[in-house]
């Protein structure tokens, strides 16, 4: 076996073929060995000019293979579980594209499973712990010097949506990863959310209420509210401003070149999340990389996966009662403390 990682990219859609190039072109220590793809020609078309990649359509196959040697996971979340104990079970490194399962039991399961196996070996994809403002934000909190952090404030903003996106993906699919930074942020679990439903746009599709006011408190009591706004048409931004005892500090905010040219002026907003975290993945992944070569994980837990799972279902409750839920936590085993 190489002393490179050679990976089996189980997902060609949209994060999955953007992590195949990743890998291919910007990755040291880790190679494509396989994409899979229940659509032959979308895996096929993942691996066009890489030497020695093979395109598959079974995660079986691609695990059996003596030449792969780590998993990275960008399917659906609903068809995570079935893939991790099958890599858990052959002790591989796997990146596991969030959420790591979709429900917090289902969650659980898999924490179980790692905890049997005796060390961790699933690093769950939050990208923005690796985002350079949110790493510095982290420094400002823990470092102290603006004494404590009070309350965050979250917007999320996303163009529009993909056919199939529903009501509680607002929560499970983009508030999750809210819920992990908050967690990242201040060190502390979430523990109650609360969902509000106010004026509604006219551009999200039948079924969706967009935008959404999201309130969330840590076990500390700071508070965080994140407007979850979906097809807000202008493009996408993740931003956040967090007040302290002695300050305030925004991240996320336009950046880039300001122009002034034919009587206008500004820049440009990212149109996506590709292009908005592309740098926080490139990191990332570089760092499981690492990680994975000396038998570690360089990220987000399967307890964070877990965590947050519980948070979604907390938020998905509370969508539909609009009151204020708890997160319903087991106890954090000591593989992860
Ligand atoms: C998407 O799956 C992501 O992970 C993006 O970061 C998030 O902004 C978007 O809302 C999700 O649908």
């Amino acid at each position: 076996m190489s002393d490179s990682l050679r990976v089996a990219v189980i997902g060609a859609g949209r994060m999955g073929a953007d992590h195949v190039q990743r890998l291919h072109t910007r990755i040291h220590g880790a190679e494509v060995g396989a994409v899979v793809d229940v659509d032959l020609a979308r895996a096929q078309a993942a691996i066009a000019g890489i030497e020695d990649a093979v395109a598959l359509t079974s995660a079986d196959e691609a695990l059996a293979r003596d030449d792969i040697n780590a998993v990275l996971i960008a399917t659906p979340g609903f068809l995570h579980e079935d893939i991790l104990y099958k890599a858990l079970e052959k002790d591989l490194p796997i990146l596991c594209e969030k959420p790591l399962t979709p429900d917090a039991a289902s969650a659980w399961k898999v924490v179980e499973a790692e905890q049997k196996l005796g060390h961790k070996r699933i690093q769950v994809g939050f990208m923005r712990r690796y985002d350079a403002d949110y790493a510095r934000l982290g420094a400002l909190i823990s470092g102290g010097d603006m004494g404590e952090l009070l309350m965050l404030h979250c917007a999320h903003r996303n163009p529009d949506t993909p056919p199939g996106f529903t009501n509680e993906m607002l929560i499970t699919d983009s508030v999750v990863h809210e819920f992990d930074v908050i967690r990242f942020l201040t060190g502390e679990e979430i523990t109650t959310v609360q969902v509000r439903l106010g004026k509604a746009t006219r551009n999200a599709p039948e079924g969706q209420h967009d935008p959404q006011h999201v309130l969330i408190e840590t076990a500390s009591g700071i508070l965080a509210d994140v407007e979850i706004y979906v097809n807000a048409q202008f493009g996408y931004e993740v931003a956040t401003q967090a007040s302290f005892e002695e300050g305030i500090v925004n991240i996320g905010g336009d950046s880039g070149p300001y122009i002034r040219r034919a009587g206008r002026w500004g820049g440009e907003v990212t149109p996506g999340f590709i292009e908005r975290f592309g740098t926080a993945y490139d990191v990332e992944v570089q760092a499981w990389a690492d990680a994975a070569r000396k038998g570690e994980i360089g990220g987000p837990t399967a307890w964070d996966g877990y965590a947050t799972a519980a948070c979604c279902e907390a938020g998905v409750e509370a969508q539909k009662s609009g009151e204020k839920v708890k997160v319903q936590l087991n106890a954090k085993p000591a593989l992860y403390t």
